[in-house]
């Protein structure tokens, strides 16, 4: 078993209810137990000219593979009805492998620690309710210091 932090996020078709079915969802998965869920917040998308994002993190425990838990999530989302149009565009549905043990993962479908966590306060917040004051990333960085880097800025707790 491995402590594995999903990040989530919706900005279409009701969000909190695309996080609340896909934490269900994820509940579900075999081989693997939900054992947190952060607040949901809600930001402005990264990108102008989407509609704000809700995002949330969810604890796993899970003895999946990293690309076997993938494979589920990516499930969950096309289930969502997800629709894969454009790269970064607005989405029913995105679940982030953050982080996944203490393992490092650099494979083409897969990095993890997932690459933009340090910049996305919408990440950062949210897997500080759920984790370890003193968590170490894979990457030997420490959550508290991302934390002082990532201004609590824009984002609204729900
Ligand atoms: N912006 C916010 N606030 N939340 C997201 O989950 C998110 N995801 C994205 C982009 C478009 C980069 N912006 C986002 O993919």
């Amino acid at each position: 078993m491995e402590r594995i932090y999903i990040g989530l996020g919706s900005n279409l078709a009701a969000p909190a209810e695309q996080l609340r079915h896909a934490l269900e969802a994820m509940a579900h998965l075999p081989q693997t137990r939900l054992v947190g869920t952060s607040a949901f917040y809600q930001s402005d998308s990264l990108l102008p000219g989407q509609p704000r994002y809700t995002n949330a993190v969810a604890a796993l425990d899970s003895s999946l593979e990293p690309l076997q838990l993938l494979d589920a999530l990516q499930a969950i989302e096309n289930d969502q009805g997800r629709e894969r149009l454009e790269r970064w565009g607005p989405r029913t549905l995105d679940l982030d492998i953050l982080l996944y043990g203490d393992r490092l993962i650099d494979e083409p479908r897969l990095k993890v620690p997932h690459y933009q966590v340090h910049l996305r306060a919408f990440v950062l917040y949210p897997l500080a309710e759920l984790a370890p004051a003193d968590l170490r990333l894979a990457d030997g960085r420490m959550l508290k210091d991302l934390l002082a880097d990532c201004p609590f800025v824009g984002l609204e707790r729900l």
